[in-house]
C-alpha cells in the first residue's frame, strides 16, 4: 500500500466570534432590523493542509491536525510549531511513521485532557498502519512545557476499523466513514465518535468499533454505566451509527448529542442515550431490502447514484429505521431528507467550549 500526502490545498483556519456589537467590515452575516446575533472572523493561521480539529487551553492555545501533516500547537504570542508529523511530513518536532492519510482518514479529531494544567495530555485520533490491517487509533501525548514537542505516546484504543479496500460504492474509495471527533464530556470522560467504513456489518456489531460513539477513560478502558447492551463491548456507549463527525454536549445537564452524515439524505442530530442505538443497518436483506446490495453494503440503496425522489431513498434505507429497532433513538432534527452535498455535509461540534482569545 503506498499512502502518498495529499497536496496543501492553503486553508486557514478560521475563528468565528459571534457578538451583539458592531464587528464593523468583518461581519459575514447580519439581520438588517432583527435582532439577529452576527457573526465576525479572524484567520489566525493559514497556508494549511486539510485542517481538521482544534482544541483550546483556557488561555486561547490552540491544538489543531491537519488530516495529512499531523498536529501543530498555536500560541497566544500567534508562535505556531508542529508537534507530530505524520509519515514523513517535515517541520514537526516529533514524527510518527506509522500515521497515515487516505481518502477521509488521516489525522482527525484532537482534545486536550481536562486536567491539562496538571498532566500536560493531549489525544489525537488517526490512522496507523502500525496494525494489518490498518486501524484508527486514539493516541495519547505528554506536550512540554515550553510546548516544543510531544512526547510519551500511548495508544489507548488500537482497534476502529478502517476501511483499507475500495469498493463499489458512491465515494467508495478507501478510508472512507472514517468517523474521528474525539470531545471530552462534563464528567471528564472521552467521547470517541466512529464510522462503518462502508462495512454493513459494523453498525449493529456488538463486537468491532465502526459505526459507533466510545466512552472511555484517559487509559482507554470503558467509561462507567456505558450501558451497551449485555455481550458488547463495554467501551460502546451508544451503536447503530453511519459516520459521526460531530459530538457536543447539553450546556446545563451534559447530555451528549451527535451530528451525522447521511446517504443524500437524512443528515442527523440525535440527543444520545447510554446504550442507545442510532437505528442505521446496511445489511442486506434487512427491513425488505435485497440481498445483493453492491459488495454487501445497502447503505447508497436503491440505486446507487442516480437520482432519485429523497423521500423514496429515506423509506427504502433510513438513518434511524423504526420498523426494524423500533426503541431506536429519535433524531431531534434531520434536513428533510436532503443530503447538502459533499463537503459541505453536517459536521459542526458546535460550540467551542473554551474562549478563544487573540493576541492583543
Ligand atoms: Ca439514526
Amino acid at each position: 500500500m503506498i499512502h502518498q500526502p495529499r497536496a496543501r490545498t492553503a486553508l486557514p483556519l478560521i475563528v468565528m466570534a459571534a457578538s451583539a456589537a458592531s464587528l464593523g467590515s468583518q461581519a459575514i452575516a447580519q439581520g438588517a432590523g432583527m435582532n439577529a446575533t452576527r457573526l465576525g472572523h479572524e484567520v489566525v493561521v493559514s497556508d494549511l493542509g486539510t485542517p481538521w480539529d482544534m482544541a483550546f487551553l483556557p488561555d486561547g492555545t490552540l491544538f489543531f491536525t491537519e488530516q495529512c501533516e499531523g498536529m501543530s500547537v498555536r500560541l497566544p504570542s500567534g508562535e505556531v510549531t508542529g508537534l507530530l508529523g505524520m509519515g514523513d511530513a517535515e517541520g514537526y518536532a516529533t514524527s510518527a511513521e506509522d500515521l497515515f492519510c487516505d481518502g477521509q482518514a488521516g489525522m482527525n479529531g484532537v482534545a486536550v485532557d481536562p486536567d491539562f494544567d496538571e498532566n500536560r495530555r493531549v489525544y489525537v485520533y488517526s490512522v496507523s498502519d502500525m496494525s494489518s490491517p490498518p486501524t484508527n487509533r486514539v493516541l495519547r501525548f505528554t506536550v512540554a512545557e515550553d510546548f516544543s514537542d510531544v512526547s510519551e505516546r500511548t495508544d489507548i484504543v488500537e482497534d476502529i476499523p478502517y476501511k483499507d479496500a475500495a469498493t463499489d460504492h458512491p465515494f467508495g474509495d478507501t478510508g472512507a466513514h472514517n468517523g474521528g471527533r474525539i470531545r471530552f464530556g462534563p464528567e471528564g470522560f472521552l467521547f470517541v465518535t466512529t464510522g462503518d467504513n462502508h462495512n454493513a456489518e459494523l453498525p449493529q456489531s456488538p463486537d468491532r468499533l465502526g459505526g459507533k460513539v466510545l466512552r472511555i477513560d484517559t487509559d482507554g478502558e470503558a467509561a462507567p454505566d456505558n450501558g451497551a447492551p449485555e455481550g458488547f463491548d463495554p467501551r460502546i456507549f451508544t451503536y447503530g451509527h453511519r459516520n459521526v463527525q460531530g459530538i457536543t454536549f447539553h450546556p446545563e445537564d451534559g447530555t451528549p448529542i451527535i451530528t451525522e452524515h447521511g446517504p443524500w439524505h437524512s443528515d442527523e442530530i440525535t440527543v444520545l442515550e447510554p446504550g442507545g442505538n442510532g437505528g442505521w443497518d446496511p445489511r442486506p436483506g434487512i427491513s425488505g431490502r435485497p440481498d445483493d446490495c453492491p459488495d454487501d453494503y445497502c447503505g447508497y440503496m436503491p440505486n446507487q447514484m442516480e437520482g432519485m425522489n429523497r423521500y423514496e431513498r429515506a423509506a427504502f434505507m433510513p438513518m434511524t429505521d423504526f420498523e426494524v429497532y423500533p426503541d431506536a433513538m429519535p433524531p431531534i432534527w434531520e434536513n428533510n431528507n436532503y443530503f447538502p452535498g459533499r463537503g459541505q455535509s453536517l459536521r459542526a461540534a458546535p460550540p467551542v467550549p473554551s474562549p478563544f482569545r487573540p493576541p492583543a
